[in-house]
């Protein structure tokens, strides 16, 4: 094993891979941005690098820094995180030229996956099912008109170098067919610097369903059971669960079989994830493979026991999984909220400021992987992404209300965030009945707001909160107050924002 790792992220998840390396008796070495220099994960680490100004385009994305500060720090080996440089092949490549240990997939591998289309003919190949489609960019709308001809309508029309939905239109008639292709081309030159559009049918109404990966160098390759991410509002996910209300174990030990088919096939070790549509017929297919740790990995470290941090910098470091696939059960239900600093009231818009006061949830089963602390400066250079609130209980049910009396003790003042938002999912009808696809949430989202109180009655019950307090407090013969109960109403939440906790 190595001893010194240099993490080349930040937030919450360098704070995570800090503490794997903590327990691995690993030192670390933070690298932080000008605005970050007091961010925790700068503290928490045992060294730490400047590598430049706020914007990660001067920071956090300059791979020459990073291999820089490894240089000056002595550290052996490069855990990249999510986002950043994690999915960079040049980079994995650029790390192991220096000499030093990746902390992930090879790039080989990260390049396998990197192409959409290339990674759909290596599914193929491997009898992965995928969307019927093609697996080569189309040449012209006639193409495009034929082979939607032979599956139908509605198609879907995707970037060959995309992910996260840029370049993609959906196509219901032929006489839409050339216009969209001609759009499509245009946002994925603009978005990848590549037009190549390729086309699928169009799956309507399915759940999204991914698939843990776990390689080591020795040829094991695992499954460590599904995620549920449908709850996602434009490809960013907001609610995530292990296991999913969807998937039985027969279905768990068949996707489970195909992810692991489409990892071998890519060459592929260390932690990764294969992403599935999951139709409403029990049909699935795959999508696409992320080549790093995912932000909602720690649902399916609940639910399995098993360290998925520490496992990717030990097998990293050459170690074997020890692990049996027929025992790697997926034990309770674990639940991911995504705290966003983003004030779902008005479209999501994202907030800044500096956090003045926080409450962070705890007891049974409630897990905070968080980035921020009273004092952080919440801005626009960086993921609104705040914290993730994780609870793992005995059923779903169980989880549901733990998670709802988790986001009830949260408490973060100096910013907007989702608290709310998260409060109202817990306390939805569909929601816990699990009845969600990806579609879901943008359909549902109106109905979610008109629940909110207006402004004018939140204004008027901080006004009546004030005069509450300020007549308790003044009142020399007054009671102690009794305490409020638990609700999240509005009046309550005012009195709070407001400072009047004791009235
Ligand atoms: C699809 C699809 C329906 N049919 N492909 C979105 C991003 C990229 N990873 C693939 N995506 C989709 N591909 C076919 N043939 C629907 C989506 C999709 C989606 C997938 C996963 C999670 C959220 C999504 C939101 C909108 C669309």
């Amino acid at each position: 094993m190595f001893t010194k790792l240099l993490v080349a992220n930040r937030g919450e998840i360098a704070l995570r891979v800090i503490r794997a390396c903590r327990e691995l008796g690993i030192s670390s070495v933070a690298v932080y941005s000008d605005a970050d220099a007091t961010a925790p994960h700068v503290r928490e680490a045992d060294e730490a690098v400047n590598i430049g100004p706020a914007p990660a385009a001067q920071s956090y994305l300059l791979g020459d820094r990073i291999l820089d500060a490894a240089r000056r720090t002595g550290a052996e080996a490069i855990h990249p995180g999510y986002g950043f440089l994690s999915e960079r092949e040049w980079f994995a490549r650029a790390v192991r030229d220096a000499g030093l240990i990746w902390v992930g997939p090879p790039a080989e591998a990260i390049a396998a996956m990197g192409s959409k289309t290339a990674a759909r003919t290596l599914a193929v190949a491997a009898g992965v099912p995928v969307v019927p489609g093609t697996t080569t960019a189309l040449r012209d709308a006639s193409e495009a008109l034929e082979v939607a001809a032979e599956f139908g309508f509605p198609v879907l029309l995707k970037a060959a170098a995309g992910g996260g939905g840029k370049g993609m239109r959906v196509v219901r008639a032929a006489e839409e067919l050339p216009a969209a292709l001609a759009s499509a081309q245009r946002e994925a030159l603009n978005a990848f610097g590549d037009d190549a559009v390729y086309v699928e049918k169009y799956i309507e109404g399915p759940r999204h369903v991914e698939i843990q990966i776990l390689g080591d160098q020795h040829g094991t390759m695992l499954h460590l059971g599904e995620r549920e991410c449908s709850v996602q509002r434009r490809h960013q996910k907001m609610i995530e669960e292990a296991p999913s209300v969807a998937v039985t174990p027969e279905l768990r030990a068949r996707m489970g079989a195909t992810a692991v088919a489409a990892a071998r096939a890519a060459g592929y070790v260390n932690a990764g994830t294969c992403e599935f549509l999951l139709d409403r017929n029990g049909n699935y297919y795959f999508l696409e493979m992320n080549t790093r740790i995912q932000v909602e990995h720690p649902v399916t470290e609940l639910v399995t026991g098993i360290d998925l941090v520490q496992w990717q910098i030990r097998i990293a470091a050459g170690d074997r999984l020890p692990f049996v696939q027929e025992l790697i059960v997926p034990r309770g239900w674990a639940m991911e909220c995504r705290i966003t600093s983003e004030d779902f009231q008005n479209g999501f818009l994202p907030s800044t400021g500096v956090i003045t006061s926080m409450h962070v949830p705890s007891g049974p089963g409630v897990r905070w992987d968080g980035g921020v602390e009273v004092g952080s400066d919440v801005g626009l250079f960086y993921d609104p992404m705040l914290a993730k609130l994780i609870v793992h209980a005995a059923t779903r049910d169980a989880a549901i209300a733990r998670m709802h009396r988790a986001l009830l003790e949260l408490e973060i003042e100096g910013v907007e965030t989702s608290r709310e938002f998260h409060l109202r999912m817990m306390e939805d009808a569909e929601f816990r009945r699990g009845d969600i696809t990806i579609q879901w949430l943008e359909a549902k989202l109106p109905e979610l707001s008109a629940l909110l109180p207006p402004n004018e009655e939140v204004r008027v019950a901080v006004i009546a909160a004030a005069l509450i307090a300020e007549r308790d407090r003044s009142s020399v013969r007054a009671a102690p107050a009794a305490p409020l109960p638990v609700s999240t109403s509005a009046w309550h939440r005012a009195a709070r924002i407001e400072g009047l906790r004791g009235a």
